[in-house]
């Protein structure tokens, strides 16, 4: 992979980890360098046995570099995604702020790498952490029939709020595991040791929250398929990392549970753990993995043309910082980026 890379947002949790799913990856970049905000400038990151200062981000930053990793707010990618582009770089974003801008593709590798080619503002938009592992599990069950209806429920962890997620659970549990007072929640909107938060992000007016439109807008998208409907009600669960998903999905036709299983056992990027084997999917096993773990499959009883399924997958990597790498390995192996 001969190309010169920039991460940006290079000291966050994604950032991070970007770093390391790299290295995992085997992508060996000609230049790589490391941005962040002000407050992080200076500090340094090791990648590949070489120490680098994180750099701040400003046009000059974006000289020479082919691919840029960006994982920062939506108004710092809003504000520097263009001005990478423009400098000639194509931008791989993290953020929500490009993901429903017709031209900028909307990518999971698994499912739909070809719209990498209509990347016509320089952006690439990395999905929402539950609509990639659910893309990843929908997509090969398309071929049996096509999808009409999707009803998920989400058990989603601390990380979705990132470390600041993370710092805010660890001490309400350590609280909670010994009988004392539980500290007021930091970054989730109520306690979430020994508890569940259905309104863990901004109500939207249509009563739905914000990842839940998310949800919805972002798996139409990336399936290509704007008739599908899909329903969605997310929830934060006492889970350090990975994403949960309870999958009900209505097809035109009637499609066997042992169809789908064989669909699902050859798919790219899943794992299936068939409950048969007496396995299932759970997150402790998807932390720290880059597969998407599909179980629990089986035929909906009140609607032959229905199948439920579980889904997990690790919110910070599928989820997030690998499917970036996986697009960006995309990108130059179909040419769009050159050396
Ligand atoms: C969450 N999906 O889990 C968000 C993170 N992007 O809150």
């Amino acid at each position: 992979m001969d190309v010169s890379l920039a991460v940006v947002g290079a000291t966050g949790a994604v950032g991070e980890l970007i770093r390391q799913v790299l290295v995992e990856q085997g992508f060996r970049p000609k230049t790589i360098k490391f941005l962040a905000s002000e407050k992080s400038v200076g500090k340094t990151v090791e990648f590949l046995g070489k120490t680098h200062t994180v750099e701040p981000i400003n046009a000059r930053a974006f000289e020479g570099v082919k691919i840029v990793l960006s994982s920062t707010p939506s108004s710092v990618s809003k504000e520097f995604s263009p001005i990478a582009a423009k400098a000639g770089a194509i931008v791989v974003d993290n953020s929500s702020a490009w993901r429903m801008d017709p031209d900028c593709p909307l990518v999971v590798p698994e499912v739909n790498a070809h719209e990498l080619h209509n990347a016509k503002k320089g952006i690439v938009a990395n999905p929402n952490c539950v609509a990639i592992p659910l893309t990843v599990a929908v997509n090969p069950l398309r071929r049996l029939a096509k999808v009409k209806r999707i009803i998920v429920s989400t058990y989603q962890s601390s990380s979705g709020k990132g470390a600041k997620g993370l710092v805010d659970f660890d001490a309400q549990l350590r609280a909670y595991a010994v009988g004392g007072p539980v500290p007021a929640p930091t970054a989730h909107r109520s306690q979430l040791a020994g508890n569940v938060i259905t309104l863990d992000w901004t109500l939207d007016p249509n009563g739905y929250t914000e990842e839940e439109n998310k949800v919805i807008n972002e798996t139409k998208k990336i399936l290509g398929d704007e008739t599908i409907g899909v329903s969605p009600t997310c929830v934060r669960v006492p889970v350090r990392v990975a994403h949960s998903e309870s999958v009900n999905i209505e097809f035109e036709s009637p499609v066997s549970a042992a169809d789908a299983k064989a669909a699902l056992a050859s798919a790219p990027g899943v794992v299936l753990m068939d409950e048969v084997a007496g396995q299932f999917p759970q997150p402790i096993h998807a932390a720290g993995t880059d597969h998407t773990y599909v179980g629990r499959v089986r035929q909906d009883p009140s609607n032959p043309n229905a199948l439920s399924l579980w889904v997990v997958a690790d919110n910070l990597r599928k989820g997030a910082a690998t499917n970036a790498v996986q697009c960006a390995v995309e990108l130059v192996k179909r040419g769009i980026v050159k050396s």
